[in-house]
């Protein structure tokens, strides 16, 4: 559908502040990490210098650690909360104290393909920045093996059940009075719980107690619980960074160094009750017993594993639209509740980059198709119920406008 093209362009012009790009106006007014970089791979299709920028924005909030944060506060806005004063970071442009998947290596090398020769000297540019940031990740986050996340913001699927476990174990009762802003943009149903969020404030007031010191965090933090989604997402960047340093000459024996191991970690994240790769909590060793779209991304990390096509199957066809969030035939299941069950096009996007590259053609057309439907009727949301296909969260998304121009359209 070309008008659909026009319009999802539109959305994501009219999400331009100048040099990066919200992911909705109103209910997230600020640069978010991942969404940043499907921005990218958005505009890329019509404007690979435009691409270029908001990469680069992005990796100005990085920090001298190597760490990109997960939202950079370019300026300051009332309208969300937790701002820049809550997360006290003290850092220039002002973020937050977490990071998010690390989808950039990959994307990046999408739009450097797109248009290699007007790319090659921002690729160059920003190589050692990615760099920077793998090896955060391998030396902070990866420390037990698998990739670990200090707070379910960090993995960007934030009320999942895949951390009902960990969260289960954070004290929330004393965080003081705050005013949540998200619930005056959209409907409060379609959202995390208020116990949900006292528990998200405790973390990040632990983070801004110890001043952001994030061996501290990993040692005693409230929370600590092995990620399939990020493990998945950073073993992909690593090989598309590989990929990346052999254009340019690099030496990359450092990075392979990094996807080795970290592919040697992935069985420890596999649940044989379950059957199938699952959240643990790192402090208790207690499995999350979720199976929820992240675990689907082992192909998109070049992972074969026969068990999980099957259970991938399964909650596929339990469900009308895509692949759910969260297991459609677990009790937990939400079909609006944000990430505990509801279908994200930008998670299936991505989940598709791996059936497609693993030959699994007639599925990568069956998920586009899906996805196609439900921002055909609907328009660009931010998600959607699996099973009726009604539109949740906010409207003219970035990412969703991004997918359906280097994917879904
Ligand atoms: C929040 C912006 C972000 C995404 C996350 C999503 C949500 C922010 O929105 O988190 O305040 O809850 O969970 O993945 O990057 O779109």
């Amino acid at each position: 559908m070309t008008h659909l093209n026009e319009t999802a362009r539109d959305i994501l012009r009219k999400n331009d502040r100048g040099g990066y790009t919200v992911p909705t106006d109103g209910l997230y007014p600020y640069q978010w990490n991942w969404d940043s970089v499907f921005a990218a791979w958005g505009f890329a299709t019509f404007d690979n210098d435009r691409a270029w920028t908001e990469v680069e924005t992005l990796f100005s909030g990085q920090w001298d650690d190597g760490m990109v944060p997960h939202i950079i506060f370019h300026q300051s806005d009332p309208g969300y909360f937790p701002g820049p004063d809550v997360w006290g970071t003290n850092k220039t442009p002002q973020t937050s104290g977490i990071s998010q998947p690390p989808v950039a290596a990959t994307m990046v090398r999408k739009i450097y393909e797109m248009d290699p020769e007007a790319g090659r000297a921002r690729l160059a540019a920003l190589y050692p920045r990615m760099v920077a940031w793998h090896r955060w990740w391998h030396d902070v986050r990866c420390a037990p093996g698998p990739a670990c996340i200090t707070h379910p913001w960090e993995s960007g699927r934030d009320n999942c059940p895949d951390w009902d476990v960990g969260m289960a174990n954070v004290d929330g009762s004393n965080v003081g009075p705050y005013q949540r802003r998200d619930t005056g943009h959209v409907d409060a149903s379609m959202r995390p719980g208020k116990e949900d969020y006292d528990r998200y404030i405790a973390i990040l007031q632990f983070g801004k107690a110890c001043g952001w010191n994030h061996a501290e965090i990993m040692a005693n933090g409230p929370f600590l619980m092995a990620d399939p989604g990020i493990t998945f997402i950073l073993l992909r960047a690593h090989r598309d960074l590989i990929a990346l340093g052999q254009e340019l000459g690099e030496d990359v024996s450092e990075i392979t160094g990094w996807a080795d191991a970290l592919e040697a970690a992935v069985p420890s994240i596999w649940n044989p009750d379950l059957g199938a790769y699952d959240a643990r909590d790192i402090r208790t060793g207690t499995w999350a017993n979720n199976l929820s779209s992240a675990a689907y991304l082992f192909l998109y990390a070049g992972i074969e594993n026969p068990d999980m096509d099957a259970q991938m199957q399964r909650t596929w066809d339990a469900v009308t639209y895509g692949i759910p969030s969260s297991d459609p035939e677990a009790a937990h299941f939400d079909p609006r509740r944000y990430w505990r069950g509801p279908m994200w096009p930008v998670v299936n996007s991505l989940i598709a980059l791996g059936l497609k590259d693993s030959g699994r053609d007639a599925d990568e057309a069956r998920l586009r198709r899906e996805t196609a439907t439900l921002i055909e009727k609907s328009g660009f949301y931010e998600y959607f119920d699996p099973v009726d296909g009604t539109p949740c969260g906010g409207s003219n998304f970035t990412w969703t406008a991004a997918i359906w121009l280097t994917w879904a359209g």
